[in-house]
């Protein structure tokens, strides 16, 4: 008998790997932990008939000759499978993406480093050319979606969104799975954030007010990121950041949530080895205790450097400019040559206009080539201080949808960004 098993409190990764690995071994039972998270608990309550689903109880775990394991490596996340252990005869098989390997010993194994166990199944059976009913591939890539936050996690790789792609060719349905992928927040989370809040303090840094918690907790908990957004929330502070310490493993996992622009949670997660983006982030630390990582991130809190970024350190200079008596035919070759699409107007070092190659579409004849600028130019320019942010910087070109800024300082221009300057602090390419 062969039989196909996930970790206890079975989220959507784990029952879509379940059942892909059903699609892949058609003979083996589908063995489901008698808890399951409230997402797949109520997908289950209305889709039951659809799957083909076992408990514990009701097989005979001597008849077993091969074992499956999908989303987990140990055997302390299965249910009532520890009977199980110490069987030589048996033939394991694990599928998983949490790459810290568990106490199960396996014969096969296939452990990646990708957003959502579905995707390495996604994969095999994309190798065996399997046909999917659209109900299966919409429950597949409901595993990989609530894995990856639907595919915005900083885990997230390539193959995921190919695999997600691939289901969505298999006529996934996105309306079925967004009434199931609710943000999960289970009661270890109720739990969790209950703890966090009775011990809840702020520190004052720079003038901001931060609150950093350290939490002990017993084994891996899916998605505490929810917990420290709540946390930040409820709190109010500009930035949180949760320390779950994992005793047993001597190791902390931080996950931090920014909602100001001068602290940039993802930089700071990167200085402890971690990643993120600006708003979140999230490192893991081995062998620090939950006070040093504490004092750690208030360390980096207060030299965060990231944080005084200013349009000034990303602005162009000095700055072509031209005057309002240029001719349209010069502004037109200073454009290709220096492959540009607008310069500020000056008189002096007074901005009085912009002018850019749309202003080009303005002219009716030919021989306006030889006209001046002042005819042509747009004369109400946005500017930008050099003191301002780069998101302030953004939502100007958003709002306005123009690509450049003239940097204004005491009524004189002193340089120019453009959209790929900003985009590329977004992107962290900002060079030292
Ligand atoms: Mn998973």
């Amino acid at each position: 008998m062969h039989v196909v098993t996930t970790h206890k409190n079975t989220d959507f990764d784990g029952f879509a790997s379940v059942v892909a690995v059903n699609l892949l071994f058609p003979e083996a039972y589908a063995l489901l932990p008698k808890t399951l998270n409230p997402n797949v608990k109520a997908f289950l309550s209305i889709h039951k008939d659809l799957f083909k689903t076992h408990t514990c109880g009701e097989i005979d775990l001597k008849r077993i000759q091969r074992l499956i394991v999908v989303d987990t490596s140990s055997w302390n996340r299965l249910d009532r499978l520890d009977g199980l252990k110490n069987r030589k005869d048996l033939d394991i098989q694990v599928w998983d993406h949490h790459i810290e390997r568990g106490t199960i010993c396996a014969d096969q194994s296939c452990i990646e480093p990708v957003g959502a166990t579905t995707t390495l199944l996604v994969r095999e059976l994309k190798r065996q050319h399997k046909l999917l009913t659209p109900m299966q591939a919409t429950l597949l890539i409901a595993g990989i979606y609530e894995d990856t936050g639907n595919l915005t996690f900083p885990a997230t790789t390539a193959e995921d969104a190919y695999a997600a792609g691939w289901l969505l060719e298999r006529k996934a349905d996105l309306n079925i799975l967004n009434s199931f992928l609710r943000p999960a927040y289970s009661e270890t989370h109720k739990a969790i954030l209950f703890k966090m809040l009775q011990h809840a303090k702020r520190t004052k840094i720079k003038g901001h007010c931060i609150s950093i918690n350290q939490v002990p907790i017993d084994g891996h908990v899916d998605n505490l990121a929810v917990v420290v957004r709540m946390y930040l929330e409820i709190l109010n502070v500009d930035a949180a950041f949760g320390v779950f310490a994992e005793s047993q493993k001597n190791r902390c996992t931080v996950i931090g949530r920014s909602q100001v622009e001068s602290i940039n949670v993802g930089s700071l997660m990167r200085s402890m080895g971690g990643g993120g983006h600006p708003r979140a982030g999230s490192a893991q630390i081995k062998g620090a205790s939950p006070e040093a990582v504490e004092r750690w991130i208030l360390e980096l809190v207060r030299g965060n450097q990231q944080a005084s970024v200013q349009i000034s350190d990303l602005m162009s200079f000095p700055v072509q400019t031209v005057t309002a008596e240029t001719s349209m035919e010069e502004v037109a070759l200073i454009l290709r040559t220096r492959g540009i699409t607008g310069i500020p107007v000056v008189d002096g070092e007074r901005l009085v206009g912009m002018i850019s190659r749309r202003d080009f579409r303005k002219m009716r004849k030919e021989a306006q080539i030889r006209s001046p600028v002042r005819a042509f130019m747009t004369a109400d320019v946005l500017t930008v201080e050099p003191g301002k942010s780069p998101t302030q910087a953004a939502q100007l070109m958003v709002r306005h949808d123009i690509g450049r800024l003239p940097v204004v300082k005491d009524d004189q221009v002193i340089g120019i960004i453009t959209r790929s300057d900003v985009m590329r602090y977004f992107y962290d390419l900002l060079p030292d």
